[in-house]
């Protein structure tokens, strides 16, 4: 509570409710709010942050401010925080939300709202609560007699498991209105409460059995053992079994890519299946199947599934479920087990089949993987990349080599487009010292061009990397396949280097067959923000696209 709020009769503080929600969220370790303000109780709170030492960072569209607000929670470790307007504000925001939702984000979208009693005339006024219920885990309105107390417990709901967004709607007059407040009491989630055990007695001894009958098991890490930062539990039972393991591209690093048990990615599309194919149990270790694409599942290997909540919908119903935390599971497992029949020849032997699958086809000049493999190779082993959605991010997330999680970040159960800038100004906040690397299509950062702006303003540590192919590359190949005309997908080329710098980045445009590298250097020693339109042959995204996912 800050020093200046008056004490009631009980001793309690007493402080305006805007002022006790800002310190509920600072005691949570919130350090940045993102958004674009209305005129009503988003700027109490900022100010009210501004007056805690917060900070509120601007962005140029509510969409991008709620994806990098979620982006900055799941790095910081604190929930997300976006303000909005009323009615438009808000709406605006639903997609950095679905994120939230989709992608387990703990995130809290505070909007404006209209006075009690003054909603006539209803000037932009609609159901709001109603348009963000089936992606949130709450909707309210706060009211200052209950709103303090009320918004901490809103805080610990969005971080519990499944992290997810909530909607608050907050009117200036109650944001003003001055409530006790008891102490400070940061909506910390115990360590208990995180994640209970829900399995029933002796699961895990069954657990143990069936790997036990396994000769040849699999594992797969999903999005879960990011937030339960498991990565050396499920190293351990990787080398113990000697088994090929896949990550999602959510879980990339996780396991180290180069670690040599690794097969590459879980997607959920061909280019896996046939590794998958070999396995007589499949450990499926906290994939949510939000991130698996949506294509039959092509194996009958049993499922030993392990979740730390419960109600997945599994691709198969598994053999056995263990719901709880993932750790304790994993090392029971670990304890338990053997070595697998898997010999590493056959594993390295697969790593390349995959890898191999991948390769995207030369034409003339830059490609997606060129540019990736330029980058990659003038990029210091701390940068962090994050990664667009388009037929651009096959290649860049097969050829970057995380050596663990969230050295790449990218949307893979919402995979929205305009992601990726966004994501990296939440990066450079969280971490303003490591550098960071944006890759996305010309479709996507027209979705979020804008944001450049803020990424300068910021001074953020980023170099953008437009792979430009003047078109939606992805929807022209779907189009091409079902033999429509192209209609929709193809547009004349836009100069992202001249529109960057007028948004105050430096910039450099880079033709077909023009050399990449001297921009590339002066790109990643610019101490700020900048950008490289690199243009591309998008020819042979097609036969990638077609061995990746049949
Ligand atoms: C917000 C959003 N809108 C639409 C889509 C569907 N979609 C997926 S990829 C794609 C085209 C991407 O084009 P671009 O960014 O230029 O990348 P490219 O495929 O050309 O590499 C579209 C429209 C999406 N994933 N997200
Ligand atoms: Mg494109």
């Amino acid at each position: 509570m800050t020093a200046g709020g008056a004490a009631s009769a009980s001793g309690a503080a007493v402080v305006p409710l805007a002022e006790a929600m800002i310190a509920t969220l600072k005691s949570s370790g919130v350090r940045f709010l993102f958004g674009v303000p209305g005129g009503g109780s988003s700027l109490d709170l900022i100010a009210a942050a501004d007056d805690a030492g917060m900070q509120f960072m601007l962005c140029r569209g509510e969409t991008a401010a709620a994806l990098a607000a979620s982006v900055a929670g799941q790095l910081g470790g604190a929930p997300g925080v976006v303000l909005t307007a009323i009615g438009p504000g808000a709406a605006s925001a639903v997609n950095g939300f679905a994120y939230a939702h989709l992608e387990r984000a703990a995130l809290l979208l505070i909007c404006d709202s209209p006075e009690a009693g003054q909603h006539i005339p209803p000037h932009q006024e609609f159901d709001l609560q109603a348009l963000f219920r089936p992606i949130a885990k709450a909707c309210v309105c706060l009211e200052a007699e209950s709103g303090a107390a009320q918004f901490a417990d809103l805080v610990a709901l969005a971080r519990r498991p499944p992290e997810g967004p909530i909607l608050v709607e907050l009117a200036a007059g109650e944001a003003r209105r001055s409530v006790a407040v008891a102490a400070a009491n940061g909506a910390a989630i115990e360590s208990g409460e995180r994640h209970a055990d829900a399995s029933p007695e002796g699961a895990r001894d069954k657990a143990g059995a069936l790997l036990a009958r396994s000769r040849r098991p699999i594992l797969l890490i999903g999005l879960q053992a990011i937030s339960s930062d498991i990565g050396a539990a499920l190293l351990r039972l990787a080398e113990r079994l000697g088994c090929p393991v896949m990550t999602s591209y959510k879980a990339k690093g996780v396991v180290a890519d180069s670690h040599r048990q690794m097969l590459g990615h879980l997607t959920g599309a061909d280019g896996e299946a046939a590794a998958i194919r070999r396995a007589d149990l499949i450990i499926w270790a906290g994939v949510e199947p939000v991130e698996l694409i949506a294509a039959p599942w092509r194996h009958d290997a049993a499922l030993l599934a392990l979740s730390d909540r419960a109600g997945l919908e599994y691709p198969q119903a598994p053999a056995l479920e263990l719901i709880g935390p993932l750790a304790p599971a994993l090392e029971a497992l670990t304890a338990s087990c053997r070595r697998s029949e898997w010999q590493q020849d056959e594993i390295s032997g697969l790593r390349k089949a995959v890898k191999e699958r991948l390769r995207l086809a030369g034409g003339e000049g830059h490609t997606a993987e060129s540019v990736v493999d330029a980058v990659t190779a003038a990029a210091g082993d701390d940068v962090r990349f994050t990664v667009d959605a388009g037929a651009h991010m096959i290649s860049i997330m097969a050829r970057i080599q995380a050596p663990q999680a969230h050295r790449v970040l990218k949307s893979t159960g919402l995979s929205t487009m305009g992601f990726a800038v966004p994501a990296a100004i939440a990066s450079a906040l969280v971490e303003p010292e490591r550098r960071i690397v944006a890759f996305t299509g010309d479709g996507g950062l027209m979705m979020c061009l804008a944001e450049l702006s803020t990424a300068a303003r910021l001074g953020c540590r980023l170099t953008v990397i437009v792979l430009n192919d003047a078109a939606l590359s992805l929807i022209d190949l779907k189009q091409q396949r079902r033999q429509h005309r192209p209609v929709g997908v193809r547009y004349p080329a836009v100069d992202f280097a001249a529109a960057a710098a007028g948004l105050g980045c430096r910039a450099w445009k880079i033709g077909l067959q023009e050399p990449l590298q001297p921009a590339l250097t002066a790109a990643l020693a610019h101490d700020g923000a900048s950008l490289i339109d690199v243009a591309v042959d998008p020819s042979g995204y097609g036969d990638q696209l077609a061995a990746l996912r049949g």
